[in-house]
């Protein structure tokens, strides 16, 4: 068994985060549309959440912004001239469509791709296959840029995989890691994949959107050869996508042997277990940390975004840290909970709240803003080091959002052709700083 750790690829979030409310099933972008964002606070709170990881001692890469307008998409739609004759028109004609063309929802990197580790595939590469995010139009079109960014990250074919993104239509919807999770015994052995989907390819359901098919994991889980016997396809409950669960992270996370869910998170939650354990045989002996609705309904896990937490393997601590955002620790329910499981012997040892609110108000937590790929030394140090962090290089990067970023910023404010501009400088001394230019 080769050795490999868990590295955490975080989204940088962009100077054009604002509050469209564009996430149809998704509360906390509708509560909050219109409100004032503050991107420069977003994109500081977003690095010192990797500060806080690079200092216990994990390796933390970083994924950069989009090109932001995407000036693609308003073409698509007919506008033409220059770049301010193209934003004055689509702010008159179709300030939606702008909404959606300077979203930086890119920032939440658990739906840039899905990754099956080395340990667990056919050709022994890692891949990756980037997500098509066709549910929503504003995250519809990240892929293509998405795609170019893994491609530069993962150049070295002979250890890498990257794939371009499934078919873009409501058959193949795919919303990426959000909808995966991997247990294991060992980060470096082999594993168990965990596909969660929210209808099948073909059936419509009615209420909020399921925005993962059963044909699009599948689809994936080919690709990325992953052997039958160790992979388990469980469709998440219709309840928990009504209740605001649009992805499944908002209601379940593992990592190795350990998988931390809430009581409404699937289906049928018994075969799920029993799929998993079977699955597991002779690899880890699953541990399930079920939360049942009596002691945290599922309204609140969603409010407070316990289960959208990193989960993870502290330098020098024997049990599972949960990295949760600080809305758990102010929701009763959730704060009791954490206090009453680390309190017993369970995986989880301990919970550690961080600040990433802006981003929570378009309902996005820690885990979230994160894209996991589990890596072996050899693979790490063939991937592209300009984007694997330490100190320096984040107080670089803070610099340059210090400078470049708004603090505050209304969808009115994407009529300004002034900001396009200012997008583009910020984005471009972020690769620089990266060594990422060819991507400009
Ligand atoms: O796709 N929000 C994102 C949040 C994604 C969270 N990711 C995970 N759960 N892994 C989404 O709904 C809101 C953007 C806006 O309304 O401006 C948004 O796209």
């Amino acid at each position: 068994m080769s050795t490999a750790r868990e590295v955490n690829f975080d989204g940088l979030i962009g100077p054009s985060h604002n509050y469209g409310g564009m996430s149809a099933g998704n509360l906390a972008s509708a509560k909050n549309e219109g409100d004032l964002s503050n991107p420069r606070e977003a994109a500081l709170q977003g690095l010192e959440k990797m500060r806080l990881l690079v200092r216990a001692g994990f390796t933390q890469g970083i994924l950069p912004p989009l090109p932001r307008p995407n000036f693609d998409l308003l073409v698509s739609a007919g506008f033409g001239g220059s770049d301010a004759e193209i934003i004055e028109a689509a702010a008159k004609q179709a300030p939606q469509l702008l909404k959606a063309a300077y979203s930086a929802s890119s920032m939440w990197a658990a739906n840039a791709a899905t990754v099956s580790p080395s340990a667990d595939t056919g050709d022994g590469r890692l891949h990756l296959t980037a997500t098509n995010l066709s549910t929503m139009l504003h995250r519809s079109t990240e892929h293509p840029d998405t795609t170019a960014t893994l491609l530069s990250i993962f150049e070295d074919e002979g250890r890498f995989g990257v794939h371009g993104a499934l078919p873009a239509h409501a058959d193949f919807a795919d919303e990426g890691a959000a909808n995966h999770v991997r247990l294991c015994g060992e980060h470096g052995g082999p594993g168990v994949e965990l596909f969660v989907y929210g209808r099948e390819a073909g059936e419509s359901t009615v209420g909020f959107p399921a925005r993962q098919t059963r044909l699009a994991s599948e689809s994936i889980a080919r690709a990325h050869h992953l052997a039958p016997d160790h992979t388990v396809f469980a469709r998440q409950a219709r309840a928990a996508i009504e209740a605001g669960a649009f992805h499944n992270d908002v209601v379940c996370v593992g990592t190795l042997d350990t998988l931390f869910f809430h009581e409404l998170a699937f289906e049928d939650t018994k075969a799920t277990l029993a799929a998993v354990r079977r699955a597991g045989e002779g690899r880890f002996e699953l541990k399930p940390v079920m939360v049942p609705q009596a002691e945290v309904p599922v309204e609140d896990a969603i409010t407070s975004y316990l289960f959208n937490s990193q989960l993870l393997q502290w330098p020098g601590e024997d049990r599972l840290v949960l990295l949760a955002p600080m809305e758990t620790q102010e929701t009763e329910s959730t704060r009791r909970f954490c206090e009453r499981m680390v309190a017993g012997n369970g995986p989880i040892g301990r919970v550690q709240y961080v600040d990433v609110r802006q981003s929570m108000r378009n309902g996005g937590g820690p885990a979230c803003l994160r894209l996991r790929v589990v890596m072996t030394d050899e693979e790490i140090s063939s991937a592209h080091q300009g984007v694997m962090l330490d100190e320096a290089k984040i107080d670089a990067l803070q610099d340059i959002v210090s400078r470049t970023y708004r603090d505050r910023l209304s969808p009115a404010d994407l009529a300004d052709p002034a900001l396009a501009s200012e997008c583009r400088i910020a984005r471009e001394a972020l690769l620089e700083a990266l060594d990422l230019s060819g991507l400009i």
